[in-house]
């Protein structure tokens, strides 16, 4: 694969690589992804236009993302062969993404007994309007020939449990589907220019047949009206959409590119991982959050998890609060499902969802991965135990308020769903009469290899967390909203809190600065990650659930350093230098959120060539595909947005050392030796700031007036 500066180009047709580059050239709008196949395509090559937000289940099956009918599906004939890479001779194939604008590209040479035939394609999902898709296709060749062309909205498409609508009427140019589970009704319309679609005609040597289609894809409450929406777009022609769209994508990079200067690679996998978080935002809605892998498909159910509150929407709260406060929204929009959650496991308050749908019910199952010897389901904890995705939604509403200096949403739910997490936790924890402390037991850490342990440091320490931001967010909300404030104590018992808060067990460094990961950690095998995969039986078996790592200190992703990436002005530096170096080695980065944590810890510590090495882990993680594929026999591949978040907190926070703390924001970089040039732009608390990091300097400019924030550089004050 070739990479330029903003583009990524496959320069061979290459069979093993389909299902691979499927993730890595995907496209995306927010509101639908689809992935990087070619036109020809279908079900076989994982052709997928993964819908955000719309879920579907088919009978016992898992419920999982929908995929709609596949609107770029295009089949020619040349003299009689299929234009196909799969099964036509190929002279010469490039398939390309431009990052800048997101469109996607293809141009094949095909061999026809002798006649040279070149298709082309360009697409893009329209940024400017959601619901639309655009495709233009151009044959060509050098010798006279009868083609035929034919084009149709494909419902041959990728389906990991099972398909997902029914068609309930099909003419020319729009299908009517309807969902299985939900009965929720899904549009889709085209609009070819340029083609009668299947019929043969002769095309002489040097001419071009060439079309665009444009297609419309609604689902829900927008099909209501979505005929005159999509007339009316496709009155406009390709160029004039391509343009549009290309707008919208200069006004994204505006507001967020980061610059890395003596580091082309690195440049490019950061501005990579930018594409894909802004490819899968939702960007009109807060029904919907951001899958764990993105819009590239129904891998993990399409569903959302802590990821997105701790991983990614730090980079949307610096810049891009508008879309940050959905997510945030989306949160509080589906605690009813949080609080069912609560109730079935016979907790109080609200216990978000492992893996979040529409409802905020939990799409996670009690047996989520399967034992490779024996195909059976494996009871895993993550829906149960690993409640720190309560503390983690806490952590995204809590910090997007207080980057962005608006508050709002306390005031719309957002302080009751503070309250109902804490709540819950409370009603999870158990008091030590005898140690006069509340502790967490049974619960599952990040690590998830560990599981049903008791005070994992990380789940406590975050658990206090949302005890602090309750206090704060209750404080905010009495001093600036009295009435609200007023009404919210008369109808919450609130006197719990302070008690729980200050009695709450949260383990700190022993003697030797080490912070144990959860109690009896220390007991655990002390081994290597070498003896495990040589006591490996068999290849992608699940280490966690019973399974090698679980009795030894292996882990599968960063637990207490990630407490330590989250906390990080709280620790000081010998601490955090002790545990990165104890935990380490222990740590299998068995998931891409891993990376990220362990190189801004390092960043912080002084360790720039470590930092460096899990940036660019983090920053690559769908370039190169380096990630596991598949979890025990169940298949984890596509876009790792997780990561991608974490490429701009390594950039960021670590590189740039960002942090804030009391309404003050602080610069203290350290880049890597070889890195001579670091920018970026942040919005803290409503003003734009771009900040350039370069010969030991930070200059930081803004075309607002600055008075009103409080900005330090290493430490001191400085008027700008
Ligand atoms: O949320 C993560 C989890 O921490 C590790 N397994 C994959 C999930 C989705 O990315």
């Amino acid at each position: 694969m070739e990479i330029g500066t903003w583009e990524i180009k496959e320069t061979s047709f290459l069979r093993d690589k389909v299902e691979q580059n499927g993730s890595r050239f995907l496209i995306g709008n927010g509101f639908m992804g689809y992935r990087g196949t070619l036109e020809e395509f279908g079900k076989k090559q994982l052709v997928a236009l993964n819908m955000a937000g719309l879920f579907d289940k088919n009978g016992d099956s898992w419920r999982e993302s929908v995929n709609a009918p596949n609107p770029f599906y295009v089949k020619t004939v040349a003299n009689g062969v299929e234009l196909n890479v799969l099964t036509a001779d190929i002279l010469d194939h490039e398939q390309t993404l431009n990052i800048r604008h997101g469109i996607h590209t293809r141009k094949t040479v095909f061999n026809v007994n002798g006649a040279k035939i070149t298709v082309k394609s360009e697409r893009f999902l329209s940024m400017q309007r959601e619901n639309l898709a655009a495709l233009k296709y151009t044959v060509s060749t050098d010798t006279d020939i009868t083609l035929s062309v034919d084009t149709y909205l494909d419902t041959d498409i990728w389906n990991i449990h099972g398909d997902h609508f029914t068609v309930k009427s099909q003419k020319d140019n729009f299908l009517e589907l309807e969902t299985i589970e939900r009965k929720l009704p899904i549009f889709v319309y085209q609009h070819i220019s340029g083609l009668e679609s299947g019929s043969a005609k002769t095309v002489k040597a040097g001419e071009d047949v060439s079309f665009t289609k444009l297609c419309g894809i609604y689902w829900g409450e927008k099909t209501v009206n979505s005929d005159k929406d999509f007339s009316a777009n496709s009155e406009l022609s390709f160029d004039t959409l391509i343009s549009e769209h290309k707008a919208v994508w200069e006004e994204v990079w505006d507001n967020c590119d980061v610059k890395i200067g003596g580091d082309d690679e690195a440049q490019f996998a950061m501005r990579y991982s930018l594409y894909h978080l802004n490819s899968i935002v939702p960007r009109n809605t807060d029904k919907c959050s951001i899958p764990a892998r993105g819009l590239s498909g129904q891998v993990y159910k399409g569903a959302a998890f802590w990821d997105t509150e701790m991983f990614m929407m730090p980079f949307f709260s610096f810049t891009a609060p508008n879309l940050c406060k959905n997510l945030a929204a989306y949160r509080i929009n589906t605690i009813a499902g949080a609080k069912r959650k609560a109730k079935e496991f016979g907790y109080e308050g609200a216990f978000y969802a492992w893996e979040s749908h529409e409802t905020g019910d939990d799409a996670c199952t009690l047996f989520n991965v399967n034992d490779i010897f024996t195909g059976r389901p494996l009871r895993t904890y993550f829906k149960d135990c690993q409640i720190h995705v309560s503390a983690d939604v806490v952590y995204g509403l809590w910090e997007y308020c207080v980057v962005s200096g608006d508050y709002s949403l306390l005031l719309s739910g957002g302080l009751e769903m503070m309250y109902e997490c804490l709540y819950f936790f409370y009603s999870y924890s158990v008091y030590k009469p005898l140690k006069n402390r509340f502790e967490l037991h049974n619960t599952v850490g990040p690590d998830e290899y560990h599981e049903r342990v008791n005070n994992n440091a990380f789940t406590n320490r975050m658990v206090r967390y949302v005890a602090d931001a309750f206090e704060s967010a209750l404080k905010y909300v009495k001093e600036n909203s009295s009435k609200y404030y007023d009404e919210f104590c008369k109808t919450h018992d609130i006197s719990f809190a302070e008690n729980f808060k200050e009695r709450l067990y949260v383990p700190g460094p022993n003697q030797d600065k080490i912070i144990e990961q959860f109690d009896g950690y220390y007991k655990l095998e002390d081994t290597t990650l070498e003896t495990l995969r040589n006591r490996e039986i068999k290849k992608n078996e699940y280490w966690g659930a019973h399974g090698l790592a679980s009795t030894t200190r292996i882990l599968k992703q960063a637990d207490v350093v990630m407490l330590l990436n989250v906390f990080r002005s709280e620790y000081e530096q010998s601490v955090k230098k002790a545990n990165w170096e104890f935990y380490e080695p222990y740590t299998e980065h068995g998931s891409s959120l891993s990376a990220c944590a362990y190189g801004i810890v390092a960043a912080g510590i002084g360790k720039q060539d470590w930092a460096y090495k899990y940036f660019m882990k983090t920053a690559t993680v769908d370039l190169t595909g380096d990630t596991k594929q598949y979890l025990g026999d169940m298949y984890i591949g596509g876009t790792h947005p997780a990561a991608n978040g974490g490429s701009w907190n390594t950039a960021v926070f670590g590189f740039g050392g960002v942090s804030y703390n009391n309404g003050v924001l602080d610069i203290s970089p350290s880049l890597p030796k070889h890195w001579n040039k670091l920018e970026f732009k942040l919005i803290w608390q409503g003003i734009r700031l771009n900040i350039v990091i370069e010969d030991n300097k930070v200059k930081i400019t803004s075309a607002q007036p600055t008075d009103n924030i409080k900005v330090t550089v290493n430490k001191k004050e400085y008027k700008f």
